[in-house]
């Protein structure tokens, strides 16, 4: 296992010198912030925020992530150029030696929670969910009031692309997926690169929307529909944990198993009702993930990939991007580390 950090750039607050200090961090999670989605990644760009890494003394380890269009995932005509488009990204990655991708395949929206600052009785805030709270959201006005996505689309557009996904149901999306699959999995394959795709967060349909990366039986599909080990899963405890039906050591087992767990995201969930959640520190004991499950399951299976410390809460102040402070994921990082130490032995 190598521990590793995400940072969003040069105006990320975490500094590329805040990550090199915390205890064992080597790796970057990173992305180009400035290539409109669909369009090919040039190289030069990708070597350039690689070199601002290496000048830290760390390692670009993964890129997390390459948006996939709309268009793809909806199996529009228009998909043949942006699946070419994003295999030459893919591509670019491995001619520079960056080894993991991370992506995911939700509709419209990636992440999404109700509450990006709930408060704990310790004064800390953290994300939360609650499914009847997102369903009292009305889009017909945009993303305005969907919190963390204000700015992603105006009420015409949103309305389009909602109108579009209604001729998409859960095995339209499947079909789309391994359609993009079949053509790019071969190059990173070739070139290098491991594909590392995100499960969906949370793992059940939102605004009636498909999710399919949801669950064991939905992950070992995945892993089939391309079986080749480039074609491979981030296992994300939060995502997955959210759903308490989702036995998270087993699913790490069979995945890891079969050598198709090629990124770890770590990150604790409190279930607090139906659907409903929060974000928790990264002890297993202060919420309902097994971590210590998780991690000896990937242990006994050989894992030796990056793993990072995901959403953390936000303590002693901290103001910054929900999620993303420096501090409650520094101590994630090095409590996951502790508890590796303690599994695998120093
Ligand atoms: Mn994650």
């Amino acid at each position: 296992m190598k521990m590793t950090f995400r940072w969003f750039g040069a105006d990320d607050k975490v500094s590329l010198q805040n990550i090199r200090q915390i205890p064992g961090v080597n790796g970057v999670v990173s992305a180009l912030y400035d290539v409109p989605v669909g369009d090919v990644w040039p190289k030069e760009k990708i070597a350039k925020l690689a070199e601002q890494i290496d000048d830290a003394s760390l390692t670009l380890a993964v890129v997390e992530s390459i948006p996939i269009h709309e268009d793809i995932k909806l199996g529009r005509p228009t998909r043949d150029k942006l699946v070419d488009q994003y295999a030459q990204s893919v591509q670019h990655m491995g001619d520079l030696g960056v080894p993991v991708l991370c992506y995911n395949f939700m509709p419209i929206f990636d992440w999404t929670r109700t509450d990006l600052a709930m408060v704990n009785p310790d004064g800390s805030t953290a994300l939360a969910y609650d499914d009847a709270a997102l369903s009292r959201i009305d889009l017909s006005r945009g993303t305005g009031d969907l919190p963390g996505w204000a700015t992603a689309y105006d009420a015409k557009t949103l309305q389009a692309l909602l109108d579009a996904y209604k001729q998409v149901d859960e095995e339209k999306l499947w079909e789309n997926l391994a359609y993009f699959l079949e053509r790019v999995v071969p190059v990173a394959e070739s070139a290098g690169v491991k594909m590392a795709i995100h499960p969906d967060d949370p793992p059940w349909s939102i605004f009636g929307l498909p999710r399919i990366i949801t669950n064991g039986p939905n992950l070992d599909r995945f892993t089939k529909l391309v079986d080749l080990p480039a074609n491979g899963v981030t296992f994300c405890t939060g995502s997955l944990g959210a759903e308490p039906s989702n036995d998270l050591p087993a699913m790490a087992r069979m995945l890891g198993e079969r050598k198709r767990i090629h990124f770890a995201h770590c990150r604790n969930v409190k279930w607090t009702g139906t659907r409903k959640f929060n974000e928790a520190p990264h002890p297993t004991r202060l919420g309902d993930v097994d971590m210590h499950g998780v991690l000896t399951a990937l242990h006994e299976t050989g894992f030796e990939g990056p793993m990072r410390p995901d959403h953390g809460r936000m303590i002693w102040g901290e103001t910054g991007r929900a999620g993303y402070g420096l501090y409650d994921r520094a101590l994630g990082a090095t409590y996951l580390q502790g508890l590796w130490e303690g599994i695998a032995g120093a």
